[in-house]
């Protein structure tokens, strides 16, 4: 109350309604030491309902966190503090994960329950042991997001994902029966899950229920009646208490009804001390844990340090060099999927940590390689996740794992439905987690699908998102090393690649990992250059060929691939001089929508009368490929004759 008062802005509602059921965790069952807040084994708890991010603040401050402080806490929502608007990963240790955008946050720790699992299997159940607890509200319940997540979670009999639903009946436009007469326990229990109802401000009740919840052997949804702003005289069981602050007299009125007569943001030193208190309990079992980890080999503990830490393994480099130097050599038509399969096959065995998977798409994106197994509840050993038609809820579940920490996590579907997915990849970007994105089929290359397959504006949208490295590999020399640039970046990586098979453009083998400069000269001028070609994926061959016609006229031109623009930007001003000097004429080809071309273009020493662009400027449609391309006029051809007009 007090702090959302301060900041006279946030959400004061939530966290009140909650108080309880928070406290009762906190205090009795969760596993966590705010003295090793990292502590691998620690139970994961989410707040998935991310605007009630004081309860968050407050339990971490009155547990011990060292780094929120009662100056954090009275700085809510300021910039430069650890308390933002809604809880962000990396602002202070305890947030585990960024939420906000409702339904997230649930299906984060879908994913963090399933790395849970998957590291038990690889380490053994007394090293990893711990439970994922969620706390969402009604319009997590609400979220599109959280149908994939439930069933996905039901589905995979996820034992130790516990879900406290906020069932407060209140959203912000009122009532929640104004828009919606779900029967959520009917709904849970459809999917698989365990659930039950309780007072959420009776200790007693909740205290049984999550006794009860840690021994099923299900996921279990414990259904919280809550009052929203408990206490707030005006403003308790309405609206007026989500989103605003309650005011002088609410605060007092509630005051009043709690029966607490200290004064703001005081804290009276029995109650810190019984807080602090929790916390004993969270250090003995990590100190036991500690002897069970103690007790692997010292390998295997090596081992468990460097997939916690997120560190490829030190084969991967060589690993790649070799399959470099084998497709340089044997050079292969082959479509990028299909190179990212053989990608993954050789790094799929020296990185036990990958966990790969596809949403219903697994034969088309080309993501399980042999030897990995399948994800499942009697074998969490296999690290193949059969996601099913749940786009949102693997990218949200992928997230879920890298913050939970020692697997890698990869995942396909077709590159237009990175929309379906998009929520959860603008978080991927916003954490830094290394996610990866197999995204096949990424232009009308694809053919008959048509139009509602074909991603045209994709990879603007994709490029424009910050920190995320959108890689468009132009062969299966480019996307080897596109993959060894993803599993060693703290940052989600997409993956564009082809479904039409492409020539083998890196016909040279050298050591060195091009991609990761984002771009580079793949084929120089023979003749005095009067044209650079820049091209990315599928349109590199494209480049070569007008190369070829123009050379043929004596004209020279240089090919650039681009196979990764936000490294390539990256890169310093030297470098990109050289790979895009001034003076000739340059043509961009992409078989996508020209937005985002022109920096390329037309600056960096570039002219708009010495640029053009071979593209698409709307839709695709339904038939083979080859023909889409000619129709499009997206052909070696076009390219040359563009070249030629503007020089
Ligand atoms: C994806 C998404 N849509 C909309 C919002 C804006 N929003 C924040 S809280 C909220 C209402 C949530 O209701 P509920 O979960 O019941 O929270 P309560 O009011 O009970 O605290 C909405 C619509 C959001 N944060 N995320
Ligand atoms: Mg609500």
């Amino acid at each position: 109350m007090d702090a959302v008062e301060a900041a006279q802005s946030g959400h004061p509602g939530m966290p009140m309604g909650m108080a309880d059921v928070a406290t009762v965790l906190f205090d009795s069952h969760l596993k966590f030491d705010p003295a090793a807040p990292d502590w691998p084994d620690r139970d994961r708890f989410v707040l998935s309902a991310g605007h009630g991010s004081m309860l968050l603040y407050g339990l971490l401050h009155l547990t011990g966190y060292p780094d929120m402080t009662l100056d954090e806490i009275k700085n809510f929502r300021q910039l430069g503090s650890r308390t933002a608007g809604h809880p962000e990963y990396g602002h202070a240790k305890g947030i585990e994960t960024t939420t906000g955008p409702l339904g997230q946050g649930l299906a984060n720790a879908v994913g963090m329950a399933m790395a849970e699992q998957s590291m038990a299997a690889r380490f053994g159940p007394k090293v990893v042991d711990h439970r994922t607890y969620v706390i969402a509200g009604d319009g997590c319940l609400m979220e599109g997001i959280s149908q994939e997540a439930i069933t996905l979670a039901g589905r995979q009999q996820l034992s130790k994902l516990i879900v406290l639903w906020d069932d407060n009946g209140i959203s912000i436009d009122g009532k929640l029966s104004l828009s919606d007469a779900t029967d959520q326990l009917a709904r849970f229990a459809s999917a698989g899950w365990e659930v039950r109802a309780i007072d959420g401000h009776d200790v007693a009740e909740i205290d049984a229920a999550l006794g009860w919840a840690m021994a099923n052997k299900r996921p279990t949804l414990i259904a919280c009646k809550t009052h929203i702003g408990l206490g707030a005289p005006t403003k308790q069981d309405t609206a007026k208490a989500h989103g605003a602050p309650l005011g002088a007299s609410d605060i007092a009125g509630a005051r009043a009804a709690y029966g607490w007569e200290h004064g703001p943001f005081e804290i009276p030193e029995a109650i810190r001390a019984d807080w602090r208190g929790t916390a004993a309990r969270g250090a003995a079992a990590r100190a036991e844990w500690q002897g069970w980890l103690g007790n692997l080999s010292n390998a295997r503990q090596a081992e468990f340090a460097r997939v916690v830490a997120g560190k490829a393994p030190k084969k991967l480099a060589a690993t790649i060099r070799a399959l470099k130097r084998q497709v340089s050599a044997e050079r292969p038509t082959l479509a990028t999927r299909k190179a990212s399969e053989m990608a993954l096959a050789v790094i799929n065995p020296v990185m036990p940590e990958t966990i790969g998977g596809s949403a219903d798409l697994t034969g088309s994106n080309n993501t399980l390689t042999p030897g990995l197994g399948i994800f499942d509840v009697d074998s969490r050993d296999g690290r193949y996740v059969y996601y099913g038609i749940r786009e949102h809820a693997m990218a949200a579940a992928m997230n879920g794992m890298a913050l939970h920490g020692g697997v890698a996590p990869y995942g396909g579907t077709f590159m237009c439905f990175t929309d379906y997915a998009r929520g959860a990849m603008r978080l991927s970007a916003i954490m830094g987690q290394r996610v990866v994105y197999v995204m096949t089929h990424d232009s009308i290359g694809l053919g008959q699908d048509g139009p509602t397959h074909q991603p045209v504006e994709h990879l603007a949208m994709l490029r424009a998102t910050p920190n995320i490295n959108v890689f468009r590999p132009a062969d299966a020399v480019e996307t080897a090393e596109a993959w060894e640039i993803a599993l060693t970046t703290r940052a989600p990586s997409v993956l564009a690649l082809t479904r039409q098979g492409l020539p083998t453009v890196r016909t040279k083998h050298t050591n060195l990992n091009l991609t990761s400069r984002g771009a580079y000269v793949l084929a120089e001028a023979d003749h005095k250059r009067r044209a650079i070609l820049l091209a990315t994926g599928s349109e590199v061959a494209i480049a070569m060929e007008a190369k070829a016609l123009l050379e043929a006229k004596g004209l020279g031109a240089r090919v650039v691939s681009m196979p990764c623009w936000e490294l390539f930007a990256a890169q310093d001003e030297a470098y990109r001089r050289r790979v895009l000097p001034a003076g000739a004429v340059r043509v961009g080809i992409e078989a996508a929508v020209r937005q985002g071309w022109d920096r390329w273009l037309m600056g960096e020493r570039g002219t708009e009368k010495k640029a053009a662009f071979v593209g698409m400027d709307g839709f695709g449609a339904s038939a083979p490929a080859g023909e889409l391309y000619k129709h499009f006029g997206i052909t070696a051809e076009a390219v040359a004759e563009k070249a030629l007009a503007l020089m």
